[in-house]
C-alpha cells in the first residue's frame, strides 16, 4: 500500500516514454513505429490525463474523508483555453515530459500547438472563472466548478475582406482527452408542465408535474494545482435524451418524430450565447441556465446527503457562488428542492438559502442587468416562477415595514418588474438571497453602492464587498512566457513566486541593474520575434522588431473604444505624411495590433473591425510610411492567441470611458509580462496605479466623476480640431466604404458622442506622445517594464481567491497529504 501512495505512474523518462507509446498503440490505435504530431499529442495528453486522474482520485477521497466546507462555483462560462502545457507545469513534470519526447523525436511545444482551444465563454468573466479555478486548486481549497458542456464554444472569427464572419468552432471533433465521461453520474432535468395545488400547504410544498425530461450527464475536467497534489473538478453537464422523454409519441406510433424530438434534447448544450444583451429573453438560453443549475444542485445535495442527516448543517458545509446572475435560478431550485422534495417548510428552507449563496456581479450599466420575462419563465419553469413570486411577496412586505410606502423605491427593489414586458430582475433576486454581494474592483464597487444597487446598499450595507480581480501567474507567465519565467526565478533566486506571488516585489531592487536590463530586453525580443512570425504567417505582413509593439486585444465594444485607438492611428499616419525628412527620423516606429471578437448582432462593433482593416490596408501599403507605422488586426483572438500576443507587447491600451469597465483583467496579464499600460483611470487600473505608480504608466482621459458633466454638454462639448479632421477623413471616404462608415462617424459627432472619444482625444494623443518619448530612452523604458512586473503581485487570482475564501465563502484549505 505504501508503495502505491504516490500512485502507479512513474515520471522517469523511460516510464514516460513507455506510457506515451502505450497510448499511441492502444488509445490512439496507431503503430508505435509510425505516428504524426497530432497522434503524438493525443498519446501525450492521455499520459498526462492518467496522472491527473490519479491525483484527482486522491483529492476527492481526501475531501470525502475530511468533509470540509466546499465552495461550489456556478458559472455559465469558463474560458479554459488549452490544457496540456498548463497541466504538465502544474503537475511539476514539464521537463521530464520534454526530455522523454525529445528522445522520441518530438518537441513538447510543437505538440502543445496541436490542441484545440476550449472557448466555453466570451471574455473577461469567463477567463476569470478559469483563473480562479487554477488558484482554488493551487491553494488547496475544496472547490468544484459547474457549467454545462457546450459543444461548440464561442464562434470562430473569420475575416473576409475585412468583415467579421462567424463560423462554428468544431473544437471537439478530434475528441477532448481532458474530459472524463461519467456515464453513471446523471440526473433528470425537468421542464414545462403544471403545478398542482391540491392537498398541499406551505409546510409540505407543492407538486410540479413537468412535461419534458432531459438527462444531464457529467463530464469531469480535472484542474491540477501547482506545487500540490490537489486536483479539483470542473464538472460540465451534457444534455442527452432521457428515457422518459416524450414517451407518448412512441406510444401513438409516431416513431420517426419521436426519435427526432429526442435528439433535440442535445441542442440545450450545443451552443454558447455570445455576450450580447439583445439575446436576453431567449428560451434556449433560459433552458441552458436551468439545465446546468438543476443538475448541479442535485449533485450538490446528493453529496451532502451522503454524509449528513440534517439540512441544518447545510450552510456549514456548502457555499454556493453565483458568477454573475447567469446561474441565479439556482436560488429558486434549491428552495424548490428543500420545500417540495425535502419538505423542510418554507422558513427553514429560506434560512438555509440566506446562508449559502454568494454573488459576484461583473456589470456596470443598468441595461446590462439580466431580466427574464415572466411569461417565458412561467411556461418553462412554472414552479420556480411561483417560488420567486413568493420570495418577492415576503420581501416586499418586509420592505414596506422597513422603508414605508415609498412606491418608487419599492418598484426599483422588487424582484418582479412591472414594465411593458413583466419580468424577473435576476440581480435583485441574487442580492436578496445572497449573504455577500461582490464587485470586481474598487471603482466598480463604488458604482454598485452609489448607483446600480444603491437602494439595496442602504438597506444592507454589510452585504456589500469587493474583491479586485486577479489572473493566474501560472498561465500568464509560466505557461505563456517561459523565458521571462526563467529570468524572474534567476533574479529572485527562487521559484516560490509561482505559488506565492508576493515574492515578485523582490524584482524592484534590481530594477536599475544594467545586467538585468540586458537580459530583460533579450526576453522581450524573443517574444517579439515569436509574435512577428505569427503576424507574418497570418497576414503576410513583415513588421520591424525595432518598432514599439502596441497592443489592444479584447472584445470589441463601443465603451472599450477601439475606435479611439483607430482614430489615433489615423492621426499618427496623417502627421507622418505631413512631416519633412528631418522630423521623420525622430518618429518612433510602431506596430499597432488590434484583436477581438464582435458579438454577431452588434453592428457597430463589426463596423469598427472593418474600419480597422480599411485603415490597415491604406497605411500598410503606403510606401511613403514604411516601417514607421503598421496596423495589424489579429483574427480569432482567444486564450491561446493571447498567450502569444501578450508577452510580445511593449505597450497595451485599455481605453474604456471612465465608469464603464467593471474591472478589466487583460491589463493585469500585460502588466505581469512587463508591458507598459496606456489607460484611462477606470476599473482595476485605479488599483494598478497604486502598485505601479503614475510615473510608470501613461494615463489619460476624463475621470469617473467627470463623465456625466461632459455628457450633459451635448453638442456644446468642445472637441479638438485634430479629432474633427480624422473623423472627416473617414467620412470623406479616404479609407473607402464611405456609406458603411457613416454611422460610425455620426455616433461620435454632433452631440452624439456618448463614449466621449472627442472629449478625451487630446489627452489620448498626449499620452501617446509621452509613450513615444519614453520609448526613446530604452534604459528608462526597461526599468518601467521591470517595475510593472514587480508591482503586479496584487493582481494574482491567488490573492483574489484567498479574499473570497476568508471574507465571503468561509472555507479552509484541505490539502491532500501525499
Ligand atoms: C447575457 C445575456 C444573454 C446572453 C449573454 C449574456 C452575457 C454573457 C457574458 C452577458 C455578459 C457576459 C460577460 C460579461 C463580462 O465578461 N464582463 C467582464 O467581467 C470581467 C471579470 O470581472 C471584468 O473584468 C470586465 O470589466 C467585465 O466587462
Amino acid at each position: 500500500i505504501f508503495e502505491l501512495m504516490d500512485g502507479f505512474l512513474k515520471n522517469d523518462p523511460t516510464s514516460l516514454q513507455n506510457d506515451i507509446l502505450h497510448h499511441v498503440e492502444y488509445t490512439v490505435a496507431r503503430s508505435r513505429f509510425s505516428f504524426d504530431d497530432f497522434e503524438a499529442y493525443q498519446a501525450l495528453a492521455h499520459s498526462v490525463r492518467d496522472r491527473l486522474i490519479e491525483r484527482w482520485h486522491d483529492t476527492q477521497m481526501h475531501f470525502k474523508r475530511k468533509d470540509p466546507k466546499r465552495i461550489y462555483f456556478l458559472s455559465l462560462e469558463f474560458l479554459m483555453g488549452r490544457s496540456l502545457s498548463n497541466s504538465v507545469i502544474n503537475l511539476g513534470i514539464r521537463d521530464q515530459f520534454a526530455d522523454a519526447l525529445s528522445q522520441l523525436g518530438f518537441e513538447l511545444e510543437v505538440l502543445a500547438e496541436q490542441e484545440g482551444d476550449a472557448a466555453l465563454g466570451n471574455g473577461g468573466l469567463a477567463r476569470l472563472s478559469a483563473c480562479q479555478m487554477d488558484s482554488l486548486a493551487t491553494l488547496d481549497y475544496p472547490a468544484v466548478g459547474y457549467d454545462y458542456a457546450n459543444q461548440y464554444g464561442l464562434f470562430r472569427q473569420v475575416i473576409l475582406d475585412g468583415f467579421q464572419h462567424e463560423h462554428l468552432d468544431f473544437w471537439l471533433n478530434f475528441g477532448n482527452p481532458w474530459e472524463i465521461e461519467r456515464v453513471h453520474v446523471t440526473y433528470p432535468v425537468k421542464f414545462y408542465g403544471t403545478v398542482t395545488d391540491e392537498l398541499l400547504n406551505e409546510e409540505n410544498g407543492k407538486v410540479w408535474v413537468p412535461k419534458r425530461t432531459v438527462e444531464a450527464v457529467a463530464y469531469d475536467n480535472p484542474i491540477p494545482g501547482y506545487g500540490t497534489r490537489n486536483t479539483i473538478n470542473l464538472r460540465l453537464w451534457a444534455a442527452k435524451p432521457s428515457d422518459q422523454h416524450n414517451m407518448e409519441s412512441y406510444n401513438t406510433g409516431d416513431y420517426i418524430n419521436a426519435v427526432v424530438e429526442r435528439q433535440r434534447a442535445e441542442n440545450i448544450s450545443s451552443i454558447l450565447y455570445p455576450d450580447d444583451r439583445s439575446y436576453q429573453g431567449k428560451e434556449l438560453r433560459l433552458k441552458q441556465q436551468y439545465f446546468f443549475v438543476s443538475a448541479s444542485v442535485q449533485d450538490i445535495i446528493r453529496r451532502f446527503k451522503d454524509a449528513h442527516s440534517t439540512f441544518d448543517d447545510f450552510p456549514e458545509k456548502v457555499a454556493l457562488h453565483l458568477n454573475d446572475t447567469h446561474p441565479s435560478l439556482a436560488i429558486a431550485e434549491v428552495m424548490r428542492v428543500l420545500v417540495d422534495e425535502e419538505h423542510l417548510g418554507w422558513n427553514r428552507a429560506w434560512n438555509i438559502i440566506c446562508n449559502v449563496f454568494t454573488f459576484t456581479t461583473h456589470t456596470v450599466s443598468p441595461e446590462g442587468l439580466e431580466k427574464i420575462p415572466v411569461d417565458l419563465l412561467g411556461s418553462l419553469l412554472p414552479r420556480h416562477l411561483q417560488i420567486i413570486y413568493d420570495i418577492n411577496f415576503k420581501f416586499v412586505e418586509e420592505l414596506k415595514k422597513r422603508i414605508g410606502l415609498d412606491y418608487n423605491r419599492l418598484a426599483r427593489m422588487s424582484i418582479v418588474e412591472e414594465g411593458a414586458v413583466k419580468s424577473i430582475q435576476m440581480a435583485n433576486l441574487s442580492i436578496l438571497c445572497s449573504h455577500t454581494v461582490n464587485g470586481v474592483s474598487r471603482v466598480h464597487s463604488k458604482l454598485l453602492t452609489t448607483k446600480l444597487f444603491k437602494d439595496f446598499y442602504e438597506l444592507w450595507p454589510e452585504k456589500f464587498q469587493y474583491k479586485t480581480n486577479g489572473v493566474t501567474q501560472r498561465r500568464w507567465i509560466v505557461v505563456s512566457n517561459p523565458s521571462l519565467c526563467a529570468l524572474i526565478s534567476k533574479w529572485l533566486g527562487t521559484e516560490d513566486w509561482i505559488r506565492d506571488i508576493d515574492h515578485l516585489i523582490g524584482l524592484r531592487e534590481h530594477a536599475a541593474n544594467g545586467e538585468l536590463h540586458q537580459e530583460w530586453k533579450m526576453v522581450k525580443k524573443v517574444n517579439k520575434i515569436r509574435l512577428a512570425e505569427y503576424i507574418e504567417a497570418m497576414s503576410g505582413l513583415k513588421v520591424s522588431l525595432d518598432a514599439m509593439f502596441d497592443v489592444q486585444t479584447k472584445r470589441i465594444h463601443e465603451y472599450k473604444r477601439q475606435l479611439l485607438n483607430i482614430l489615433g492611428i489615423i492621426h499618427r499616419y496623417d502627421c507622418i505624411k505631413n512631416m519633412d525628412k528631418n522630423d521623420r527620423i525622430k518618429v518612433v516606429p510602431r506596430v499597432c495590433i488590434i484583436g477581438g471578437k464582435a458579438a454577431p448582432g452588434y453592428e457597430t462593433a463589426k463596423k469598427i473591425i472593418k474600419l480597422c482593416h480599411a485603415v490597415a490596408e491604406k497605411i500598410n501599403n503606403d510606401s511613403d510610411i514604411g516601417d514607421l507605422l503598421k496596423l495589424v488586426f489579429i483574427p480569432d483572438y482567444n486564450v491561446s492567441v493571447a498567450e502569444l500576443v501578450i508577452p510580445g507587447a511593449d505597450i497595451s491600451q485599455h481605453l474604456s470611458t471612465a465608469g464603464h469597465e467593471a474591472s478589466g483583467t487583460g491589463s493585469m496579464k500585460f502588466l505581469m509580462n512587463g508591458c507598459l499600460l496606456l489607460a484611462t483611470v477606470d476599473g482595476s487600473t485605479v488599483e494598478i496605479i497604486e502598485e505601479i505608480g503614475e510615473d510608470n504608466m501613461f494615463l489619460f482621459g476624463a475621470k469617473v466623476h467627470e463623465v456625466s458633466a461632459l455628457r450633459e454638454k451635448g453638442p456644446a462639448l468642445k472637441v479638438p480640431l485634430q479629432f474633427s479632421r480624422v473623423v472627416r477623413m473617414v467620412r470623406d471616404g479616404y479609407f473607402g466604404f464611405k456609406d458603411y462608415f457613416k454611422s460610425l462617424c455620426d455616433n461620435i459627432e454632433g452631440g452624439q458622442d456618448y463614449y466621449l472619444l472627442g472629449a478625451d482625444f487630446t489627452s489620448y494623443l498626449e499620452a501617446q506622445a509621452a509613450a513615444d518619448k519614453a520609448y526613446v530612452d530604452q534604459e528608462r523604458w526597461t526599468e518601467m517594464s521591470i517595475l510593472s512586473t514587480a508591482g503586479s503581485g496584487r493582481f494574482s487570482s491567488d490573492r483574489t481567491v484567498e479574499e473570497y475564501a476568508q471574507k465571503t465563502w468561509g472555507i479552509q484549505p484541505c490539502r491532500c497529504p501525499f
